[in-house]
């Protein structure tokens, strides 16, 4: 059975509970971070700490322990499941309080981290393309709820999940309150255009982990690319779509709001992107065993 660590024991799956006055689980309040192993290494495990601490900082929640031993904490936890490839969720939340909504009254953050054996998010949707859907509902604007900070308030997210399947797409995508093109429900999104790539800047989303693997990748192979504003406009006279995230990794869409986009099947440079993402996920990363 997975053990679970929270707040500094091993805790077997089934009995890992965290407090109902936990601000977490009360108001959302916390953040968390989704990271993955691949073939015995953590990919990225830097960025995904800073990106955890930056949030953390945000919503002015200082998390007890340092960066170092974070990492730690996750390979250990890691080693303990003797996983090799995996789903990791480290989160810290605002900790035990009352049930009023002041973060004063919580003490101590609680730090946790879930991992789980993982494979493919989508199965075989990575040769066939992913049907979109742009949703009713608009990314939280970055003046009410910043979508750059990876937090425990996901509703805005699982609006559009619910949305998009009302509709039958297996991705929302979102736009913000000024119409420009934001990103998925967990993921960030790209499109070509005449052999160029664009994707919007990160005020108006999550600035992604795979998102910027995907950017490196993209100027090693020398493609033009541009982060631009970007509206429907762009988006469904696009010749490729894709979207970029820990879990959806490189995911080719191929049909958004009913409209096919470029021949209705994954593009070339989105293949080609798929590839190079495979490969640098298979050679780079913190080894998790000696
Ligand atoms: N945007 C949002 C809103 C996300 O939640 C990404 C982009 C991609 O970021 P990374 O750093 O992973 O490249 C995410 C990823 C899911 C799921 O089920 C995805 C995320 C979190 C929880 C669940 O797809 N985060």
């Amino acid at each position: 059975m997975g053990l679970v660590y929270i707040d500094g024991e091993f805790v077997p799956q089934e009995e890992a509970r965290v407090s109902v006055f936990d601000h977490g689980f009360l108001y959302g309040d916390g953040v968390f971070e989704g990271i993955r192993a691949y073939n015995g290494k953590v990919f990225r495990l830097d960025e995904h700490i800073d990106r955890l601490y930056d949030s953390a900082k945000v919503i002015d929640l200082e998390i007890p322990v340092s960066k170092e031993e974070f990492k730690n904490i996750i390979l250990e936890t890691l080693r303990k499941n003797n996983l090799r490839d995996a789903y990791i969720r480290p989160i810290v939340t605002r900790g035990i309080g009352d049930l009023g909504l002041d973060p004063r009254m919580c003490p101590k953050p609680t730090i946790i981290v879930i991992t789980i054996e993982w494979g493919k998010l989508y199965g075989d949707l990575y040769e066939k393309g992913l049907r979109a859907v742009t949703v009713c509902i608009r990314r939280n604007a970055i003046d009410c709820l910043p979508p750059s900070i990876k937090s425990m308030n996901y509703l805005n997210n699982i609006l559009a999940k619910i949305e998009a399947n009302a509709k039958g797409g297996d991705e929302a995508i979102f736009l913000d309150t000024n119409g420009y093109l934001s990103e998925g429900s967990g993921d960030n999104i790209f499109l070509v255009k005449n052999g160029e790539i664009f994707t919007p800047p990160t005020l108006n989303n999550l600035r992604g982990i795979t998102r910027a693997a995907t950017i490196e990748l993209i100027n090693e192979l020398g493609i033009p690319f541009k982060e631009m504003n970007l509206g429907l406009f762009d988006l469904y006279s696009a010749d490729e779509v894709f979207v970029t995230g820990t879990a959806a990794e490189i995911a080719p869409i191929v049909i958004i709001d009913g409209r096919e986009i470029g021949d209705g099947k994954p593009g070339k440079i989105t293949r080609m992107l798929m590839q190079k993402f495979r490969e640098l996920t298979e050679r780079e990363g913190t080894p998790i065993y000696d």
